[in-house]
């Protein structure tokens, strides 16, 4: 990965907002696993995984799993992005997580996220937004989603954690993050879709060749 040191870098830079004693929102994706690798350098309570690979990962180094009915709101929520603009609004999703990602991201204070100099972008959507679709719903949702400009491609053979599938969506006009993610989620058969922008970033930590710069939203 040519970007793993920065991948690296910024999950080092993460660890100074995680407090012992914390019950830590864990994220998906390769940035996320360069930051569960360093997490046994805190004492944690335990952590609120957004999928099924994040907590295997956890409880493979002894970190205790909660359930977020049992949790309340969580203090922080660490996480990558595709795409990350200005504001904070975020494409997620390359990984297949983004609904569960979103559940915890929405019940956290803050969101931590991590990026490298590759995922910011000054408009949102080069890289397709992940469509979460109810099985039964995907040929209907896909006729809709060319409607909106959309150009979407169903992601063979992944099911979600939820037993979902993913329809990744190419060529949406994301002018407006907070409407489109609120138009697509309206569609029937629609679970979640990758725009994060009813829960954008609060910062934003970003690894670039001259080492991490820290953005606060
Ligand atoms: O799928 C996701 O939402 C991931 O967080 C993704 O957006 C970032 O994954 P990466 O750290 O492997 O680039």
């Amino acid at each position: 990965d040519p970007k793993l040191a920065q991948k690296q870098a910024v999950a080092k830079s993460a660890l100074a907002y995680i407090e012992d004693g914390m019950i830590l929102g864990v994220g998906t994706g390769s940035t996320v696993n360069c930051l569960i690798e360093l997490l046994p350098q805190v004492r944690l309570k335990g952590a609120v995984a957004s999928s099924q690979v994040t907590e295997d990962k956890l409880r493979a180094l002894g970190i205790e799993i909660f359930d977020l009915n049992a949790v309340g709101e969580l203090d922080l929520y660490i996480d990558g992005a595709d795409e990350i603009d200005a504001h904070g609004n975020m494409i997620k999703g390359g990984g297949g997580a983004l609904t569960r990602e979103k559940i915890v991201a929405v019940a956290s204070k803050r969101f931590v996220c991590m990026v490298d100099d590759s995922k910011t972008v000054a408009k949102l959507g080069k890289f397709p937004v992940a469509v979460e679709v109810l099985p039964q719903a995907r040929s209907y949702v896909a006729r809709e989603l060319v409607k909106l400009g959309g150009e979407p491609v169903y992601r063979e053979g992944f099911v979600t954690d939820y037993g979902n599938v993913i329809l990744d969506t190419y060529d949406l006009d994301i002018t407006d993050p907070a409407e489109l993610e609120s138009t697509l989620n309206n569609i029937v058969g629609v679970v979640c879709n990758g725009i994060f922008a009813s829960q954008s970033a609060h910062i934003m930590l970003k690894a670039g060749d001259d080492g991490v710069s820290t953005v606060k939203f």
